[in-house]
């Protein structure tokens, strides 16, 4: 019978914690069709306390089964928070970094920032430098938010788990989500600046964004610059020639 509960409970969706009481409801229909008749003889209320004891034991391990299935099939997500050392209040730090990229001068070279952690590992290596090789280099702002100067100022980024989620997405031009997603962060949208040789990728950095403290120096390397339209090709309205724009990174269960 036990395979049989397995498959019961790996097949019912059991994600929700709501749905839980639900799957128990279905565990004691489905123990009470197994069940043969109890006969009415003299040793009719004995057979009745054992396949009650067989049945508590069965829904037991079956409750067991369930709270395993449940933890299985619950996703956690994660996703960068970049601009911030720390994550909201409800997800779970993974790692506080700072932000590093290709320079902004290099074309060619690879577009995404990258959370680097502040407590690096390394493999094998030479401390020369290569001519062949990609880069890597610190990121800064090179623009002011609307709530801090944080122009040339280096970029923190903070690696965030988010429990009991199973999806998480950058939702450009939005500061709310939409109705069944949560909001982790909002922010700006940021990228590189449009005529600079790099190409960068557009970034949902946190409204309020931090700095890293003594890193205010002007080396240019990978660059976040506001986001604004451009009506023609975009449509307008809905959107505004030159006006910046925000981000949500909403996730769902
Ligand atoms: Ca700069
Ligand atoms: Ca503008």
């Amino acid at each position: 019978m036990i395979p049989i509960l397995i498959l019961l409970l790996l097949v019912y969706d059991s994600r929700a914690e709501t749905e839980s009481k639900g799957s128990k409801n279905v565990i004691h229909d489905y123990i009470r069709e197994q069940q043969p008749p109890v006969q009415a003889d003299h040793h009719g209320e004995a057979q009745k306390r054992q396949l009650g004891n067989a049945m508590l034991h069965d829904t037991e391990e079956a409750m067991r089964l369930l709270k395993l299935a449940t933890r299985i099939a619950i996703k956690n997500v994660v996703y960068t928070r970049w601009g911030k050392k720390t994550c909201p209040s409800k997800a779970e730090l993974v790692h506080s970094g700072f932000v590093g990229g290709s320079h902004s001068y290099h074309s060619g070279a690879a577009v995404e920032p990258l959370c680097l952690p502040r407590d690096p590992e390394w493999g094998l290596y030479n401390n020369k430098v290569d001519r062949y090789r990609g880069l890597v280099y610190g990121a800064e702002y090179e623009t002011n938010s609307f709530f801090r100067h944080i122009s040339n100022h280096d970029v923190p980024c903070a690696v965030c788990l988010s429990h009991g989620r199973s999806v998480v997405e950058v939702f450009p031009a939005r500061k709310t989500c939409y109705k069944g997603w949560n909001l982790e962060y909002s922010g700006y949208l940021m990228a590189g600046h449009w005529d600079y040789h790099a190409g960068t990728k557009y970034t949902c950095v946190d409204k309020i964004p931090d700095i890293i403290y003594g890193s205010h120096s002007n080396k240019n390397g990978y660059l976040f610059h506001h986001v604004e339209a451009r009506c023609g090709s975009l449509k307008c309205p809905p959107y505004v020639h030159g006006r910046e724009l925000v981000c949500a990174v909403c996730s769902r269960a």
